[in-house]
């Protein structure tokens, strides 16, 4: 089943406009970050129940994604990350496909690092990101329900 519910758009103007020109055009193509490619989550809030959409940078390996919770190396793990762990079933929209997800958050750290390279040659800034935090950026990956 598809994730619905009561729409709430990102409060972060940049955001927003990358997710509507997505729904404009039906395609994650149509907006990029650097160059590199980027990937739509719909999932549900952890505490409103609402309909979240967040663009992440694609990471995929074999049909598998990962959804890195870097939020630019911020100290603090940005919002969705509770989200997924609260309802981990969601929809990727990758170019025009969209697919039903279940996020599961890596803690294997042999697992972790596999993915962080993989992250790192999709989008080689999450690296610079890592120093700025004494965090350990979390990696879910999005594996086919
Ligand atoms: N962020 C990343 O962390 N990694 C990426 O790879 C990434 C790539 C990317 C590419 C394109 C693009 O446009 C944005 C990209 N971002 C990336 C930014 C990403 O889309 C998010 O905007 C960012 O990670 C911040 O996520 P956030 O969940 O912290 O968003 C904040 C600003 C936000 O929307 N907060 C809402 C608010 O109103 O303050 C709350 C949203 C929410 O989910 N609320 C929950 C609920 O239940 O509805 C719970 C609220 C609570 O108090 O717990």
């Amino acid at each position: 089943m598809s994730i619905s519910g009561d729409y709430e758009p990102s409060p972060t103007d940049w955001v927003r406009q990358q997710v509507d020109k997505i729904a404009e055009t039906g395609d994650t193509g149509s907006v990029d970050i650097r160059g590199r490619a980027v990937v739509l989550l719909s999932m549900i809030g952890g505490k409103s129940g609402k309909l979240r959409k967040v663009p992440l940078m694609r990471v995929e390996h074999d049909g598998v994604y990962a959804a890195v919770a870097s939020l630019g190396g911020a100290p603090q793990h940005p919002v969705w990350y509770y989200n997924l762990l609260a309802n981990p079933d969601i929809d990727l929209q990758d170019g025009t496909t969209t697919t039903p997800r279940r996020a599961r958050l890596v803690t294997d750290e042999a697992e972790r690092a596999v993915w962080w390279e993989r992250a790192v040659e999709a989008y080689p800034d999450y690296a610079d990101y890592q120093t700025k935090t004494e965090r350990v950026i979390p990696i879910f990956v999005l594996e086919p329900r």
